[in-house]
């Protein structure tokens, strides 16, 4: 069964964006709302940090799969894998990660002008990943919906990337996007008004962001879920996402692996061993060793660890 029309697939081709309505039911929408009220309850340490302080209230958190049920069940049974299978167009897709972005009422912060791809360990020109952020609240450009420049994933180059009140993944051998809003006229933006379970499924090299959420009564709960090919390179850059538990890759091996388990065409016994026996545990020094000896002033300076709300 296809999921995802050939005139949906032309577009996030042309575009780097689609938007699929009711992309996933009820009852996943349900599992994924007490995930998240769990993860909220219960960060992990990259959530501590990624939510900082000062931040309106904001939280996120990375790996959520590594520790609770649902959200291993969600990559695994869910409908994604099959919009990322059509989206990527290749037989083999694994699960790159998965990430929560929860703006509470009222929340000041907004989501600065990014594309996700410089924030990842892996080879900037080679690889074919694609997001799937689905909304657990009804959204507008005000109260938080993403938004995206039409077509930007084409440009030539790799930005600056700068998080939801961190600056800490910011690579200054990238370069600054330019001034978005005067693009606004000669540019297409996209910012649908979506509904619980509506799904935006995003290029890797897309530019997009977030405005603050102006809602004075109601939150704004995204999940996203990373998917990417069977040739998806492993780069260990600077100032890139923290592979937070114990893994053997090594640079341009292929992601792959326990932490990068293959979803389609089908799963393999032997990379979900590890998850199945429980919870993948981070590893508190390799934090340290990779981050604070690596790079100082990188995500997980000391400075960061210790300003933990
Ligand atoms: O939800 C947001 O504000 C940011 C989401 C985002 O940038 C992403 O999922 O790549």
């Amino acid at each position: 069964m296809n999921y995802l029309s050939e005139n949906q697939l032309n577009c996030y081709k042309k575009d780097g964006v689609i938007c699929v309505r009711n992309a996933i039911s009820d009852v996943w929408l349900d599992k994924l709302a007490s995930g998240i009220e769990e993860s909220l309850r219960n960060k992990s340490l990259t959530g501590k940090i990624i939510s900082g302080k000062n931040n309106g209230g904001f939280s996120g958190d990375i790996d959520l799969w590594y520790r609770q049920d649902i959200f291993y069940d969600f990559f695994l049974n869910s409908p994604c894998s099959k919009y990322a299978e059509q989206t990527l167009s290749s037989k083999v897709v694994r699960h790159f990660y998965d990430q929560t972005f929860i703006k509470p009422a009222g929340c000041h912060l907004s989501t600065p002008w990014h594309h996700d791809i410089t924030f990842w360990p892996v080879d900037l020109k080679k690889n074919n990943i694609c997001s799937i952020w689905i909304t657990l609240d009804a959204v507008s450009k005000e109260t938080s919906g993403l938004e995206f420049i039409k077509g930007s994933h084409l440009w030539e180059g790799y930005w600056k990337s700068y998080g939801p009140g961190n600056d800490a993944l910011v690579n200054k051998d990238h370069k600054d996007l330019p001034d978005i809003d005067s693009l606004r006229s000669t540019h297409e933006f996209f910012c649908p008004e979506m509904n619980p379970g509506d799904a935006l499924i995003f290029n890797a090299h897309i530019v997009h962001g977030s405005s603050s959420n102006l809602s004075l009564d109601k939150p704004r709960r995204a999940f996203t879920s990373r998917w990417c090919d069977d040739k998806t390179v492993f780069e260990d850059r600077a100032k890139t996402k923290p592979i937070t538990a114990n893994h053997n890759l090594k640079n341009g091996d292929f992601l792959s692996g326990p932490l990068f388990p293959q979803v389609r065409p089908s799963t393999l016994a032997s990379e979900l061993s590890l998850r199945d026996k429980g919870p993948i545990k981070l590893s508190k020094s390799k934090f340290i060793k990779d981050r604070v000896f690596k790079d100082l002033a990188g995500f997980f300076s000391f400075k960061n660890l210790i300003n933990l709300k």
